[in-house]
C-alpha cells in the first residue's frame, strides 16, 4: 500500500519533470571536437601551504595547553585532538570514522578519514601517530605529520581531485606506548580489505628543529618517488637508520603492506658529514624529543614545508590522477519517452571523423529521468550491433533517474558509425524518459 503510494508520487514528479524538460534539446547535436576543457583531476601535486600546516600545528599547542600539557593516550589532549582533526576533515567532505580500542585500561581513538571515489579495490593510505607523549606537546613528535597529513588531506578535497585509486588518511592512537592504535586498525581489517592498500605512507617526526632528510628504505617504488621529490628541488637525502620499524608504518608492513615514508631525526646526533650536506649543527635532531620542550618552537620551518610538499607528491603520484577525457564529444539530447512495461527505445549518436577504433575507456553519459530505475536495462549498441550491458534489470532499486557516467572498453569497435543507447522498462508502473546521451571518445 505505502508502496503504491510512493510510486504514484513519484510519477507525478516525474510528469512535471518531463512538462518541464521538454522545452529542453529535441535535436541530436554532435559536436566534435570538444572545447579544450580542464583536466578533472589535477595531475601535479598542489604545493601545499605551509603556513596551514603551521596553523594546525599552533591548534594542537593550543589543544597540549588547555590539557595539561599534553596530548597523550589516555588523557584529555589526546580525543581533543582527535576532535579537532575530525572536524577540518568532516567540513572538507571526507568520510570520517573514529574507533575506539582499550590500552593500558585507558580508551584510545584512530581516526580514518576516505576521500569518496577512486578504485576501492586499490587504496593509497598515508598517515600519522596523532598521540604524544606525556611529558610534553608533541609538536615535531608528532604534531608535525599528523598537521602535514591533514593539510594534504585538505588541499585533496580543495583540488577535488579524482585519482584512479581510493585515498584514505589515517591518524593514529597510542603509537607510542608500541605501535599500539595502527597494530589495532590493521588487525581489524580482514585479509581481503588489506589486500586493497597498495600503499601505506607514514609520517612521523617531519619537521626537527636540526633537520636530516631520510627516506624509509622498504618499498622501492614509494621510496623512488619520495627521492624524485627531494632530487627535484636539489635536497640530498639519506636512508633512514634510527631504528626500523619504531613507528606505525611496522604495523602495515608485518601485514604484507607495502610502506615507506619521510624521517628528520630524532634524539640521534647529526654528523658532521650531515651537518655539510644539510646544515644546522653537530647536536642531536631534535634535542626535546619525547620532552616538555617539544612544543611550538621545535619545529624546523623549511623541513616541515619540504617534507609537506614531498608528502603531497607521493600521494598524488602514487594514486594515479584520472586522464582527463580528450576527444571529441557526441551526444543527443532529444527526449525519447520510455514506454512502461513495454519495448525497449533508444536514442542516437552518430560518429564522424573519428580515425581507427574506440577507446578503452569510452566514456558513455547515461541520463534518464524514470521513477523507478530498477525497472529498466540499459545498453549500449555499438554501431555493428555489439551490445554492451550498461545497467542490468535491478527490480528492488526504488531510486530515481539512471545520470552517470559509464567506462566501456570499446577498443575493438570502429568509433565512426550510429551508436545506440537502448534503454527498455521491463516492470508495469514507473515510466520515463531518455533525456540525453552522451560520448566521450
Ligand atoms: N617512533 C618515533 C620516533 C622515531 C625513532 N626512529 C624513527 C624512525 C622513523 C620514524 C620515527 C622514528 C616516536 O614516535 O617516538
Ligand atoms: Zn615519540
Ligand atoms: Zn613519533
Ligand atoms: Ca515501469
Amino acid at each position: 500500500m505505502n508502496l503504491s503510494v510512493h510510486r504514484r508520487a513519484t510519477a507525478l514528479a516525474a510528469l512535471t519533470a518531463l512538462a518541464v524538460s521538454g522545452l529542453a534539446g529535441t535535436t541530436a547535436s554532435a559536436t566534435p571536437p570538444a572545447a579544450p576543457s580542464a583536466p578533472s583531476g589535477a595531475l601535479a601535486a598542489p604545493d601545499i601551504p605551509v603556513a596551514n600546516v603551521k596553523q594546525h600545528l599552533t591548534d594542537l599547542q593550543s589543544i597540549a595547553t588547555a590539557n595539561g600539557g599534553n596530548r597523550a593516550h589516555g588523557r584529555t589532549g589526546y580525543k581533543a585532538s582527535i576532535d579537532f582533526v575530525k572536524a577540518k576533515l568532516d567540513a572538507a567532505g571526507y568520510t570520517t570514522t573514529v574507533t575506539q580500542f582499550t590500552y593500558n585500561g585507558t580508551t584510545g581513538y584512530n581516526l580514518i578519514a576516505d576521500w569518496p571515489g577512486g578504485d576501492p579495490n586499490q587504496i593509497v593510505m598515508a598517515g600519522s601517530h596523532l598521540d604524544s607523549v606525556s611529558s610534553g606537546a608533541g609538536i615535531n613528535d608528532n604534531g608535525s605529520g599528523s598537521a602535514a597529513v591533514l593539510e594534504i588531506a585538505l588541499a585533496v578535497a580543495r583540488a577535488n581531485y579524482q585519482p584512479n585509486k581510493h585515498l584514505r588518511f589515517g591518524w593514529w592512537g597510542a603509537e607510542e606506548l608500541g605501535l599500539i592504535g595502527s597494530n589495532r586498525y590493521v588487525a581489524s581489517l580482514p585479509t581481503a580489505e588489506r589486500a586493497k592498500i597498495s600503499g601505506y605512507l607514514n609520517f612521523d617526526m617531519i619537521g626537527s628543529p636540526n633537520p636530516g632528510y631520510f627516506v624509509y628504505d622498504d618499498d622501492p617504488t614509494i621510496e623512488q618517488t619520495f627521492k624524485d621529490y627531494f632530487a627535484g628541488i636539489g635536497v640530498p637525502t639519506e636512508i633512514e637508520t634510527e631504528g626500523d620499524g619504531r613507528s606505525d608504518h611496522a604495523s602495515f608492513k608485518n601485514a604484507g603492506i607495502p610502506v615507506g615514508g619521510l624521517f628528520t631525526g630524532a634524539s640521534r646526533v647529526k654528523t658532521s658529514a650531515q651537518v655539510q650536506k644539510w646544515g644546522g649543527t653537530a647536536a642531536a635532531f631534535d634535542r626535546c624529543y619525547h620532552s616538555s620542550c617539544d612544543n611550538i618552537s621545535n619545529i624546523n620551518d623549511t623541513a616541515l614545508d619540504r617534507n609537506s610538499d614531498a608528502a603531497a607528491h607521493a600521494v598524488w603520484t602514487l594514486s594515479g590522477a584520472t586522464t582527463p577525457p580528450t576527444g571529441p564529444v557526441f551526444e543527443n539530447a532529444a527526449d525519447v519517452s520510455i514506454p512502461d512495461n513495454g519495448a525497449a527505445v533508444t536514442s542516437t549518436v552518430t560518429v564522424s571523423g573519428v580515425a581507427g577504433n574506440a577507446p578503452a575507456t569510452l566514456k558513455v553519459g547515461v541520463d534518464i529521468i524514470h521513477t523507478w530505475r530498477g525497472d529498466l536495462v540499459v545498453d549500449l549498441v555499438a554501431p555493428d550491433g555489439s551490445v554492451y550491458n550498461l545497467k542490468p534489470f535491478s527490480s528492488g532499486d526504488s531510486a530515481d533517474n539512471v545520470q552517470t557516467t559509464y567506462t566501456v572498453n570499446a577498443s575493438t569497435e570502429v568509433a565512426n558509425g550510429a551508436w545506440k543507447l537502448r534503454v527498455q522498462d521491463k516492470a508495469a508502473q514507473d515510466t520515463g524518459y531518455i533525456n540525453n546521451f552522451k560520448l566521450t571518445f
